[in-house]
């Protein structure tokens, strides 16, 4: 026990992290290969929470953290050669003798882009990823100054072919004007945006050609209080562009805009989750789950899921 207190000693003070000292001896029929997953407790392993006082929390969890955090793979490490994995919320090792190994996890602090373009985002104003009310994990929203901040998006990104927009997401409250995303260069130029209207269950996805407005109300699509998924899809055909809004996958709007300026492929600046580019709009106030852009020939723009 003292030996595991002063191993944890070792790595006091290098980051700020989540911590579970975990510290188990592999059965000595030896297998070469073992997966410890989340049933702590077992013959196979047992968890220690005698961290000093440092920079990162203890865990009060009895196994391990099954959303909002990734391992440090950097701090974490096992005595004696074997290895650490960390995939779909368990920890799996790779061992061959007995070991005691220390398993360091990150909170989730940034909106990573799957799409592997690099389109990810901070995590402002103590926004987190928690369990809604039931149980689904998704990106909590304050609704008084929480948001995501999406790095510049850059004119090379094609929206003028059409694009579509996904996501899951539960509004607490219908909060004036909030936003699902905004991204753009200011208030009313050049957005792509979605939120609703005034304190109101409307949907509004808008598009503003420089100061030109694309938008059509959806009356009474959002739910209070309940997960939805919306698809917005934006089809350029010809000299128009088609809209169509699918709602928990049925289709509950369109319209057609007849104009080539709908869109301008340019740099973005100010690309928000759950914040409008207008200072007088209210912030967002309940969860996104994910959220999924893709091109006209259905490849991944940006793509975040904050279910893990
Ligand atoms: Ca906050």
């Amino acid at each position: 026990m003292k030996k595991v207190k002063n191993m944890t000693m070792y790595f006091l003070g290098f980051i700020s992290a989540f911590i579970i000292c975990t510290y188990w001896k592999i059965d000595t029929n030896g297998k070469s290969k073992n997966e410890i997953q989340n049933d702590v407790n077992s013959n196979m392993m047992s968890m220690f929470f005698e961290a000093s006082d440092g920079t990162y929390e203890k865990s009060n969890e009895s196994k391990w953290p099954s959303y909002g955090y990734t391992l440090n793979t950097e701090l974490s490490i096992c005595q004696n050669g074997s290895s650490l994995s960390w995939q779909d919320q368990k920890i799996r090792v790779y061992a061959t003798s007995s070991d005691k190994c220390y398993v360091y996890f990150d909170r989730i602090k940034e909106a990573t882009d799957l799409s592997g373009n690099g389109y990810n985002g901070t995590f402002e104003n103590g926004i987190e990823i928690k369990k809604d009310d039931e149980g689904n994990v998704g990106l909590y929203f304050d609704g008084i100054d929480d948001y995501v901040d999406i790095v510049d998006l850059p004119e090379s990104i094609d929206w003028k072919s059409g694009f579509t927009i996904e996501f899951e997401a539960k509004w607490l409250q219908f909060k004036h004007y909030s936003r699902i995303l905004d991204f753009g260069n200011g208030p009313g130029v050049d957005n792509i945006l979605i939120g609703n209207t005034f304190s109101t269950s409307t949907l509004i996805p808008s598009i503003r050609y420089e100061s030109s407005v694309y938008e059509k109300e959806i009356v009474d699509a959002i739910n209070l209080n309940q997960k939805i998924k919306f698809k917005i899809e934006y089809i350029q055909s010809g000299n128009r562009y088609i809209e169509n809004v699918y709602k928990n996958n049925d289709k509950i709007d369109n319209i057609t805009y007849n104009t080539i300026n709908f869109v301008r492929n340019i740099t973005r600046t100010n690309n928000f989750l759950g914040k409008s580019n207008w200072s007088s709009d209210a912030y967002f106030y309940g969860y996104i789950y994910n959220l999924k852009i893709t091109d006209s020939n259905g490849e991944p723009i940006l793509m975040y899921d904050f279910t893990k």
